[in-house]
């Protein structure tokens, strides 16, 4: 396929959209600048393929298709059902599944329908499997009450907030926070890491109904073996959340005791991260929840996104290529380079370095709050997140972190050498950063001085860094 044809086919969709709505085609073509200017560090970005966003753009979009495939409440899904069907097939292949839900609008929704899936099969209620059974009219009130009262006050334990896990593990700012009773295990405090132990002992008192694995912000590998047993010592449901490292586990890093998916009952993720699909969810289970897992949608998704499942077949097609191995690897071997720049650059790592994509600076080394470092960088032309850090002193607005993570720079190109420099780059600015003070005097969490000059400076160092490795090397909008 020539490059010409994706810059043909770019080009005449911004047309036909500046025909309609110009702001909107010009903004289009200011994010794609904007994005091969800045060096992304977001650790939970990627760039999608061409095709991939291509497969976005049409007329599956106009479709409804609530149901599953074969199943629809809606006449006319035959080609909804093919591309259901595909990306299905792809997931249960690439990650050797026994059963894929492809119709997830974000990992949220994939997390949603797994909970719902596991309190549908697990909770002992006359009243639930009236309902299951889809004798729902025959529902008291007292029926309702008591079905709201079971569900609502399951046990949930997962990895806590500012150890690195996720919003929707059981936290208030999410429903599963108001769902679950929730506890959390975190991490040693010497050492960063997971204390398996301790998850253990956690579970033995608090005997979870589920037991979630996964994380947003914890650089290392996760034993699922290891959890799994736990799960089973205490009779919970072994859910994991991968939607951070899908693109390792599809790409043969993370195998063995490491690969979710053989271990957990039910595993969700999200496709865009280093799995570098389209923006979705997907849930990935045991055939014994296979059933409940596809009454996701009307249970709690809206109407499938067709356009995004076919979107979801092509970035599973290309992740099942020899090709996404090789990225799979590059990306944690940039990540361990990034970490290995910055410790001998003098900055302080949680967990001392990475297993993975992703790299966690506890900027207190340099005196600054997370949010100071994340802006002082942004100034500087390097797109990162603040994040928490273990017992974070400054809570999860200000925090302690910087998140970086490498899976975006790797599909650019850029491998070991080019991290070093971004590790020198991250390091100039954040020791030329001071923190301000409020007008009173006291030490300000937000405010920061950085000299524009040095900003600039390590801004064109970026532009210059990404210069050899264009973003979307077949579009030419010009
Ligand atoms: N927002 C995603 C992240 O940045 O990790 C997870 O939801």
């Amino acid at each position: 396929m020539s490059r010409n044809a994706e810059s043909t086919a770019f080009r005449s969709a911004l047309e036909v959209i500046r025909a309609v709505e110009p702001r909107v085609a010009d903004a289009i073509g200011a994010e794609l600048t904007d994005q091969r200017e800045s060096l992304k560090l977001i650790a939970s970005e990627n760039y999608a393929s061409p095709a991939t966003l291509l497969a976005m753009g049409n007329w599956f979009s106009d479709k409804y298709a609530e149901g599953t495939v074969g199943r629809r409440f809606y006449a006319g899904c035959q080609n909804v059902d093919t591309v259901e069907a595909l990306a299905a097939e792809h997931a249960r292949e690439l990650f050797g599944a026994a059963h894929a839900y492809v119709q997830p609008h974000s990992g949220i929704d994939a997390n949603l329908v797994a909970f719902w899936a596991v309190l549908a099969d697990r909770v002992e209620s006359p009243a639930l499997k009236k309902a299951q059974v889809r004798q729902v009219n025959d529902l008291t009130e007292a029926d309702w009450f008591a079905l709201r009262r079971e569900l609502g006050n399951q046990r949930m334990l997962g990895m806590s907030l500012d150890a690195g896990g996720h919003l929707t593990h059981g936290f208030r700012p999410n429903i599963s926070g108001k769902m679950f009773d929730q506890r959390s295990y975190g991490t040693d405090p010497a050492t960063g890491l997971i204390d398996y132990d301790r998850v253990a002992e956690a579970a033995r008192e608090f005997k979870p109904l589920i037991l979630v694995g996964g994380y947003s912000a914890y650089p290392r590998k996760v034993n699922f073996r290891i959890l799994r047993e736990i799960a089973d010592s205490v009779g919970a449901t072994f859910m994991v959340d991968m939607a951070h490292f899908a693109g390792l586990v599809a790409g043969k890093v993370f195998t063995g005791d490491f690969d979710p998916v053989p271990h957990a009952h039910i595993v969700t993720t999200t496709t865009h991260k280093s799995l570098r699909g389209p923006r979705g969810g997907m849930v990935l289970c045991q055939p014994e929840l296979a059933d409940q897992v596809d009454r996701g949608c009307p249970m709690v998704l809206g109407g499938p996104l067709p356009h995004v499942m076919a979107a979801k077949a092509v970035a599973l097609a290309e992740a099942r290529r020899p090709d996404f191995a090789d990225y799979a690897q590059r990306i944690v071997d940039n990540a361990q380079a990034l970490a290995e720049g910055l410790l001998r650059r003098g900055a302080k790592l949680v967990t001392g370095g990475t297993d993975n994509h992703l790299v966690l600076i506890d900027v207190s080394g340099y005196g600054l709050t997370g949010r100071q470092a994340e802006q002082a960088l942004l100034d500087s032309g390097i797109v990162t997140n603040r994040n928490s850090v273990p017992q974070d002193p400054n809570g999860a607005w200000y925090t302690s972190g910087i998140r970086i993570g490498t899976p975006a720079l790797t599909t650019r190109g850029l491998g070991t050498a080019e991290m070093d420099q971004t590790a020198e780059l991250i390091h100039t600015v954040l020791t030329q950063t001071t923190a301000g003070a409020n007008a009173d005097g006291t030490p300000s969490k937000a405010k920061y001085t950085l000299d524009p000059a040095l900003a600039d400076k390590v801004a064109r160092q970026a532009t210059d860094l990404l210069a050899p490795h264009p973003l979307y090397p077949g579009i030419d909008l010009a």
